[in-house]
């Protein structure tokens, strides 16, 4: 699992701005909220006209640095993620989020969702934002750049030009050149197709040898985790996904869920805190079952403050008259229970589970330096008694032993440490819970109270 745990945001976008004038200290609070989960990653969308709402020069290959708004509002605000990142040791992913700006198309209807009229102008905006935010802002946390959400749907990509994937591939070579002619091009990842199949990601491996390896980490949306035959349909679909990947030998293709998140009872919003649970204990299993089939990462949708609607989507809402953000249990703490005592790099462990297994998911990854956790869902209705067994390396091992119960939990559970004996242990898992099991020290379990933004 090289890539790890993640979260969306999309609050810079236009329309999607706080309400709230934050102050530094509340960014910290908002962000500490964010690093305190076990976020390694954070996929953040930007738009073209933050940087450049009018074309800089009439030449693509000569860029005039002079012509870019690097110092507009909306650029300050990517900033302050940017910085929080930085200081957090958070990797980011730029999602330029769709065409995102006028000057690219002549296309009248729509023209946000148009293949740009010329894809070396578009190409110079995105390598010119990357050579900024690298060489002068010198951004580590910068680590790998999409061009577009969604490409593969109409909501998102469309008009005459926009025929996904067959328009829209070409892309990559433009921005692969123009990062090479900035010269940063060593200096970012190139994140492809961000598309939303759901577990169809079929078009993807043709598209590479198509266009050639030009990719370096692979990344497609899906909203089917929800238990049933639709997840473990996606789950079969990305499993041969991956090991077709694993097979090109020209490069290391890393495969991520770019998007992923509690779609429980459709697109649509779930304001039911039972049923937003539920939801969740599903996207746990996903996340599990994702990881175990070789996924290097899942970043979820999001982290963002919501109103008191779309509960089953937002880590931090407003349910609470009395804060402006606060954790919202049914979302952030199944996912910080299963980001928090993993890590970039580790190694997924083969994990098999033995009689009734109907509601029983584990994963188990370890370290190189021996450390080790692992996650168990029960996503049944029944409290069930497991018995662990595990090989020799891990006999008298002392695991700290934490869980998330719902349906509103307010923080992940300590309970006394496990010390495997020789033959193994036996845990019981409470229904519809989340039961982590780990080498690595707990740390503070009550920052999540200390750090919501009370009115
Ligand atoms: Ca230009
Ligand atoms: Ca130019």
């Amino acid at each position: 699992m090289n890539i790890g745990m993640g979260w969306n945001n999309a609050t810079v976008l236009e329309g999607r701005w706080l309400k709230h004038d934050f102050s530094r200290e509340d960014w910290d609070r908002y962000f500490g909220l964010m690093e305190w989960s076990g976020c390694h990653w954070l996929r953040h969308a930007v738009t073209i006209t933050d940087w450049e709402p009018f074309n800089e020069n009439q030449d693509p290959e000569e860029t005039d640095w002079d012509g870019f708004t690097f110092n507009s509002e909306n650029m300050n605000r990517h900033y302050t993620f940017l910085d929080q990142a930085e200081k957090r040791g958070i990797k980011v992913l730029l999602t330029n989020w769709r065409l995102g700006a006028r000057w690219l198309t002549s296309q009248d209807e729509k023209w946000i969702l148009a293949h740009p009229d010329n894809e070396d102008e578009f190409a110079e905006s995105l390598a010119a934002l990357v050579y900024y935010l690298k060489r002068i802002k010198k951004y580590q946390c910068v680590w790998a750049l999409s061009l577009w959400n969604e490409p593969n749907g109409d909501w998102a990509y469309i008009g005459p030009e926009s025929d996904y994937p067959d328009s829209f591939w070409p892309l990559y070579l433009s921005v692969d050149k123009h990062l090479r002619r900035l010269g940063v091009r060593d200096e970012i990842l190139l994140l492809g197709p961000d598309t939303s199949t759901g577990g169809k990601p079929e078009h993807i491996i043709e598209m590479l040898e198509k266009y050639g390896y030009i990719l370096d980490i692979i990344s497609d949306h899906d909203y089917s985790a929800f238990r049933g035959e639709r997840m473990d349909m996606s789950i079969r679909s990305y499993g041969n996904l991956i090991a077709d990947l694993n097979e090109i030998t020209e490069k290391e293709l890393p495969f991520v869920i770019g998007e992923f998140g509690n779609y429980g009872a459709g697109s649509q919003a779930v304001d039911d805190d039972e049923r937003v649970y539920s939801g969740a204990m599903s996207t746990v299993a996903y996340l599990m079952r994702m990881i175990n089939q070789g996924a290097s990462g899942l970043a979820r949708w999001e982290f963002h403050l919501y109103g008191d609607t779309w509960r089953n989507f937002g880590a931090l809402t407003e349910t609470d008259p009395d804060y402006i953000f606060k954790p919202y249990g049914p979302v952030y703490y199944p996912h910080a229970i299963t980001s928090r005592y993993v890590r970039p790099g580790w190694e997924v462990r083969k994990t098999e589970i033995r009689g009734v297994n109907d509601d029983i998911c584990a994963s188990a990854l370890t370290s190189a330096e021996n450390d080790i956790t692992i996650m168990m869902l029960n996503d049944g209705k029944e409290e069930r008694y497991v018995f662990l067994e595990t090989d020799i390396t891990l006999r008298n091992t002392i695991l700290h032993h934490m869980s998330v119960t719902g349906p509103l939990p307010d923080g992940i559970k300590l309970h006394e440490n496990i010390i495997f004996n020789q033959s193994g242990i036996t845990i019981k898992l409470l229904p519809g819970s989340v039961t982590t099991l780990t080498s690595l020290p707990v740390g503070d379990l009550e920052i999540p109270h200390k750090l919501a933004l009370k009115r």
